[in-house]
């Protein structure tokens, strides 16, 4: 069983989110998400969220690719979380390409993924504001 895992805020749920966790659950069998509380979100990302953590959380729980979603509180932990969920591989989007080559350390492959150029939560609210 290849365990992978990815991280992320996955605010007001679109396409492009959908595409990456796809892509990751085809490299593997079991897919576990950490996802950003609301608290990381805020101090650490500068992101104010539209959908709390528990409503981001139910909608990922409802997508087919996921297999387990945990919080994600700080930036430290994903070298301990590969160890607790025994994870195979570390996957996320090319905005971050190069910057958790650490992990290689830990004996996990990391996967950075092309993102879906046209799209983001960003743009959707701009979009809505516009309307
Ligand atoms: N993504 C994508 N295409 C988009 C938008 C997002 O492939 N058009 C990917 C991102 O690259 C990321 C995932 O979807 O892998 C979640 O995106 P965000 O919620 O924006 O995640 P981010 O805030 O980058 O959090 O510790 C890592 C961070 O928590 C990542």
């Amino acid at each position: 069983m290849k365990r992978v895992i990815t991280y992320g805020t996955f605010d007001l749920l679109h396409y492009g989110h959908i595409n990456l966790l796809r892509r990751a659950k085809a490299l593997g069998d079991y897919l576990v998400v950490a996802l950003s509380t609301d608290e990381f979100n805020w101090n650490m990302k500068q992101k104010k969220c539209y959908f709390s953590y528990e409503q981001r959380k139910e909608l990922l729980e409802a997508i087919r690719y996921v297999d387990l979603v945990i919080p994600e509180e700080n930036w430290e932990q994903k070298v301990t979380d590969v160890k607790e969920y025994h994870i195979d591989t570390f996957v996320i989007g090319d905005d971050w390409a190069g910057k958790f080559d650490f992990l290689k350390e830990q004996g996990v492959e990391v996967v950075y993924l092309p993102r879906t150029p046209e799209i983001s939560t960003t743009q959707i609210k701009n979009d809505l504001n516009r309307m």
